[in-house]
């Protein structure tokens, strides 16, 4: 039996297949070549049992033997640990990877995640796309200067980061090339190419 065990839902509508973050999960697997299993709770009865393992009642969350985790971003760092490929050895460059795979959800998503949501729901102003285009403008910055974000090379930062990136309503806000090329050089990779793949099949089996 595989050890590291992906919790998502059972099933979810069609507009979040694809971006669900139990994929980013997967795809570290993927990328560390770890053996994962995938399981599921209900989308529709969040039972008492799904609570005690995420208090929000979301997904994903991580079981690895007795350990249990919840936060994408905590479930990355946890698997990180595992592989060098996700997060280098070398101290300076560990902790640069910890400090990029922080910023991706508290300097980007924390701002993208509720613009993105204002933009879905309709709202008649978005007071956030100042704050956004200014965050997104500075990421443009930074990866016009580099092609990875820490080490010269591919680490768990860049998994997370692509990944609050991509969301198409954001990718389409603004024309920032450097960051466009960034996401396209990270979502090429086979192993998100095998994650995002096992995701839109897991969904589809349950329809
Ligand atoms: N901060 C959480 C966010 C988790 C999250 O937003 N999960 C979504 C799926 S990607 C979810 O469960 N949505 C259903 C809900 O919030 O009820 C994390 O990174 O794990």
């Amino acid at each position: 039996m595989n050890k590291l065990v992906v919790w998502t839902y059972d099933w979810v509508p069609e507009e979040p297949r694809g971006f669900v973050r139990d994929l980013r999960l997967t795809w570290a697997c993927e990328e560390a070549g770890l053996q994962y299993s995938v399981r599921t709770v209900p989308f529709q009865d969040r039972g008492d049992d799904h609570f005690t393992r995420q208090p929000f009642g979301q997904v994903p969350f991580l079981t690895d033997g007795d350990i249990e985790i919840f936060e994408s971003g905590a479930c990355l760092l946890h698997i990180g640990r595992k592989s060098e490929k996700l997060i280098p050895r070398e101290l300076i460059e560990e902790a640069q990877t910890l400090q990029w795979t922080i910023s991706a959800l508290n300097s980007i998503e924390m701002v993208s995640v509720p613009w993105w949501f204002l933009e879905v729901t309709g709202a008649k102003e978005n007071g956030l796309t100042e704050w956004l285009a200014s965050r997104l403008n500075h990421m443009e910055g930074v990866l016009k200067e580099r092609e990875w974000l820490v080490a010269n090379r591919f680490t768990v930062a860049d998994l997370l980061m692509a990944d609050v990136l991509r969301v198409e309503k954001i990718r389409a806000f603004g024309d920032r090339p450097a960051t466009e090329a960034y996401v396209a050089r990270v979502t090429a990779r086979p192993a998100f190419k095998r994650a995002h793949a096992g995701q839109l099949a897991h969904f589809a089996k349950a329809d």
